[in-house]
């Protein structure tokens, strides 16, 4: 009897897969193929961590699997090995990047080997090998002939501890993506990709990736952040409203500039408010400051400057109070109302964002709203929140005394349903009246009082209860009401109460404590939804969505947005790929000829960025000094690198014909390799790295038709985060990280594969808990014992019945990514059938099922039942459905939450199959009209219909 013993068996076997190059994949073959990606991992000192080991683990069950299917499947592993942590080390040790990269890259190659995964080292590829970057930057090239690589400057992010440019994507709440410093701006010539012109590709692109999670896809959606409305100019005139300006002044300002000119364009969403712009506002950074002639220019100047020392953050944070200086002087035209109103400088409006100038409607924007009741700019409403016609819609005043007190009326018996009750003032708009007069003839009728519409400022849109005439209104607000003056209506009665005692008080309203509660905290309702117009002159009585064109055509240009940021694509660091560039004081920007490539990194003896906004290759004057390739003169080379993106942007590709050296990769690999089947990777990398490469491909298809497929990856397969055991994240500061050098030196690889897989599902955050481990390790120690030591006979038929079922639920859960539901099923399947007959076969079917998970000890078992070669060899087992034990399960179908029904079936049935059955119940169809809006499946419990 001999005892499991994983350390002999592991390393046997990947010696045997090795020799035999199992894995190698061919680019000739008859199969049917599947391209099996997980992320390449950068080379750290760290060697492999858990983060790595999830994916890697799921990634290559998934490629066995599909082997044993019958594809043929390439499965690549290469080195993302350019970026700052070599750079860093270098700087601190004098150790050239590309060494240390190189003995990285040897170590954690060993513990990949040791994990036993199934990579195609024949196709291996590392970013920094100037073989490899040769192509990054001949495709640079190409971007760059396409008119997609420009050098311009510009205020960019800039890490002042890397001391290099980033990307937007790089910057997370304002940190430094790789090592968490606080992002500053810094004015410098870069080198951009302009991915924005492939903007509605990519967000088009997404519509056809049926198979990718849906909170990927949203996060790209809101990263491209697509918006569709107007761009809108305001004409800028010179104010006389104010008597003490000095006249002297304006005289000399209107004599040397003509400020009717100039004019203020907006980008609104919302072109149908455009009646409610009641102010402009530019960004702090907005270029027309420069020229606009005010008169609080060094008060604006003060603000700009403050303004602009922040973060685009914290300056939208939502939470920040708003902040701004009226520009004085000047006003500006509303082009749909004709109203003269005044323009704002603050820094809630961004300068990089549609035109960096917006018009402000406070009573449909919430910022807006914040703003003018901070600054006391006029409210006016122009959208109410009904498909209805206005006739009957609800106004409502609240009168405020000169002492804050709140006017309110008691309502007669005959007046309210509410009879007794205290309320607001108001009714309902009658006949074609607007809502102004019918607030002014209520007010009129009930309390006598004569008012101007313009001393009440906007509050709020209301919604009242179904059960009330006037379902939608707007509340208005009036102040320094004179009590005394009011003549109230026979039968009315008033009542003037402080904010407290309206809350205290036993006959006020609910919805009258609502308002005035909400009117303390000034958090007033805007209404941000579309609705139907009014105050809006000829749009008056039209529904938003109706006007909303209409009206972006008469005021302005139909506009569409984005807020995805050209790449910038240039660092100020050593260790990445030159930019194939040369500078010539003649010629300009001369790329560098296709046949002179690649340019490789010189080796130098400073690592150190300059700081400066240069990179260190700038000091290394036999490098930077060369030949003008168009004139021949003297010249000298772009001293900018690519970003650590670069490589990652293409490596899909390279894998299809890595060793190809007059190709980036040749059009018949990728025909048969592209588009990839199932990516693996993190969530991290969403507006990154997926978002990028993305980009690489969808130009490579259809600007260069090198690329065969739009989309290079059909589906995305994210994974959670591994937590240390106590839940939080593992980090070397806090000693709790879980080195997999010792697990496999421990348990062995196999033990540490099934137990990684089994601590939860894939896509779920899971915390690492090592007292679990023992349980997986035990098992497969019975499992050695038992099949070791069996004699094999004929099968039971409940052992048939177990192993087909079986067969069906592996299947099932390694196409649908439920590793750990797999491995508990092998783990039921042992319990079940350990103690009765077998067949030699129905053993080596059970070994094929498990050796995705297990592959060292399914090879060695296979071989003592005196199997020939690899199981990788053998076809995935049939299973044959009369086998199968139907295991039958019962679901509650609930329709609005409450139990119609109870359905029985097989426990392996679909979520689909599940739903068909359930509405095919006369009990539920009772409930449902038509197609339920929303379906709750609880697996293994519940289906509810949510009508
Ligand atoms: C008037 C308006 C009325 C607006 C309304 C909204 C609601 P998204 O969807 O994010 O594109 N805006 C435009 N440029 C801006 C900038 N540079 N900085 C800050 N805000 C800016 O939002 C577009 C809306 O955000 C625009 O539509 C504009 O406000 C504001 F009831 O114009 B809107």
């Amino acid at each position: 009897m001999t005892k499991y013993d994983p350390k002999k068996i592991e390393a046997k076997w990947q010696k045997y897969w090795q020799e035999n190059k199992t894995f190698v994949s061919s680019n000739d073959s008859k199969k049917d193929k599947k391209y099996v990606l997980v992320e390449f991992p950068y080379p750290s000192g760290v060697g492999l961590h858990m983060g790595h080991v999830r994916p890697y683990t799921a990634a290559d069950v998934t490629a066995r699997y599909y082997r044993l299917k019958g594809f043929e499947v390439m499965f690549p592993m290469g080195w993302d090995a350019f970026g700052l942590p070599a750079e860093n080390y270098a700087i601190k040790t004098g150790k050239p990047p590309a060494q240390t990269t190189e003995e990285n890259i040897a170590n954690i190659k060993r513990q990949i080997t040791e994990f036993g995964y199934s990579f195609d080292w024949d196709r291996e590829i590392n970013t920094t090998d100037p073989n490899y970057y040769k192509w990054t930057q001949w495709l640079f090239l190409q971007f760059y002939k396409a008119g997609l690589a420009f050098e311009d400057t510009g205020l960019i992010n800039w890490c002042p501890k890397d001391k290099t440019g980033l990307a937007n994507e790089e910057v997370i709440n304002g940190e430094c993506e790789r090592c968490g410093a606080k992002v500053e701006k810094k004015e410098l010539k870069q080198w951009y990709l302009k991915i924005t012109e492939y903007a509605e590709k990519l967000l088009q692109g997404l519509d056809g990736l049926d198979k990718w999670p849906d909170a990927v896809k949203l996060q790209q959606q809101n990263w491209i952040g697509k918006s569709e409305g107007a761009e809108i100019e305001f004409s800028v005139i010179m104010s006389d409203s104010e008597g003490s300006r000095d006249s002297s002044l304006q005289a000399s300002r209107s004599s040397e500039y003509r400020q009717d000119d100039i004019k203020i364009k907006v980008f609104t969403t919302r072109p149908d408010t455009i009646f409610g712009a009641t102010y402009l506002v530019v960004a702090p950074e907005h270029p027309l400051l420069k020229e606009l002639k005010i008169d609080n220019q060094k008060e604006v100047g003060d603000y700009i400057e403050k303004a602009t020392d922040q973060e685009e953050q914290d300056r939208t944070r939502e939470d920040k109070e708003k902040t701004g200086v009226e520009l004085k002087g000047i006003k500006a035209v509303n082009p749909a109302s004709g109203e003269e109103i005044p323009v704002w400088v603050a820094d809630y409006v961004l300068g990089n964002y549609g035109t960096g100038a917006i018009m402000a409607v406070p009573a449909h924007d919430e910022r807006d709203f914040e703003f003018a009741t901070k600054f006391d700019l006029p409210i006016k409403p122009v959208v109410v929140p009904t498909k209805e016609p206005i006739n009957g819609y609800g106004v409502g005043a609240m009168l405020l005394t000169s002492d804050g007190k709140f006017v309110l009326q008691r309502r007669d018996q005959n007046a309210s349903k509410d009879p007794y009750k205290v309320a607001f003032f108001g009714g309902g708009v009658e006949g074609d009246e607007t809502i102004e007069n019918a607030l002014l003839r209520e007010l009129k009728e009930e309390l006598s009082l004569d008012i101007e519409f313009s001393n009440f400022k906007y509050f709020h849109s209301y919604t009242l209860k179904k059960d009330q005439k006037n379902v939608f209104g707007q509340l208005f607000v009036a102040n320094n009401i004179d009590a005394q003056k009011l003549d109230l209506n026979e039968g009315a009665k008033i009542e003037i109460l402080t904010a407290e005692e309206v809350l205290n008080h036993p006959d006020t309203t609910n919805f009258v404590k609502e308002v005035v509660a909400k009117y303390q905290t000034r958090s007033a309702e805007v209404l941000t939804e579309p609705g139907l117009l009014f105050n809006s002159g000829e749009f008056d009585g039209m529904a938003s969505e109706e006007a909303l064109p209409k009206m972006a055509e008469k005021y302005g240009q139909p506009k569409t947005t984005y807020r995805l940021r050209d790449w910038v694509f240039s660092r100020q660091r050593y260790w990445g790929e030159p930019i194939p560039i040369i500078h010539c004081d003649k010629d300009g920007i001369v790329p560098v000829p296709e046949n002179q490539l690649p340019v490789t990194l010189p080796e130098v003896e400073n690592y150190e960025p300059t700081g400066t906004g240069q990179s260190p290759l700038a000091g290394i004057d036999e490098w930077v000094n060369t030949e003008c390739s168009e004139c021949g003169g003297p010249a000298k080379r772009e001293t900018n690198t690519m970003p650590q993106w670069a490589g990652s942007s293409w490596y899909f590709l390279r894998y299809a014909d890595s060793k190809n050296d007059k190709e980036f990769a040749s059009k018949d690999s990728l025909k048969y390799w592209m588009p990839v089947d199932i990516y693996f990777g993190g969530m991290e990398h969403t507006t990154l790295h997926l978002l990028y490469s993305r980009f690489w491909n969808i130009f490579l298809h259809h600007d260069q038709g090198l690329v065969p497929v739009s989309e290079p990856y059909v589906e995305r397969v994210p994974h959670g985060i591994v937590l240390a055991s106590d839940g939080t994240k593992m980090s070397k500061s806090k000693g709790n990280v879980v080195n997999p050098d010792e697990l496999t030196e421990k348990y062995g690889a196999d033990v540490t594969r099934m137990y990684e897989l089994f601590l939860g599902p894939h896509g779920q955050m899971v915390a690492w808990n090592e007292d679990g481990i023992t349980g997986v390790s035990k098992f497969l120690a019975r499992v050695w014992t038992w099949l070791t030591e069996k004699e094999f006979g004929q099968d039971d038929s409940k052992t048939l019945s177990e192993l087909h079922r079986l067969i069906k639920d592996t299947d099932r859960d390694i196409a649908s990514y439920a590793y750990n539901t797999a491995v508990s099923g092998f783990m039921k399947f042992y319990n079940e059938v350990k103690d009765l007959e077998m067949s030699k076969d129905s053993a080596v079917s059970f070994l094929s099922l498990l050796y995705p998970f297990a592959p060292h000890i399914c090879e060695e078992l296979y071989e003592i039942l005196g199997g020939k070669g690899s199981v990788q060899d053998l076809s995935w087992p049939e299973y044959d459905a009369d086998k199968v034990v139907q295991d039958i399960i019962t679901i509650a179908v609930q329709v609005n939450g409450k139990v119609r029904d109870e359905i029985e079936v097989d426990a392996s049935a679909t979520e689909d199959e599940i739903k068909t059955q359930a509405l095919a119940s006369e009990k539920v169809q009772k409930f449902i009209a038509g197609e339920p809006k929303k379906i709750i499946y609880v697996p293994q419990k519940l289906i509810n219909f949510v009508g």
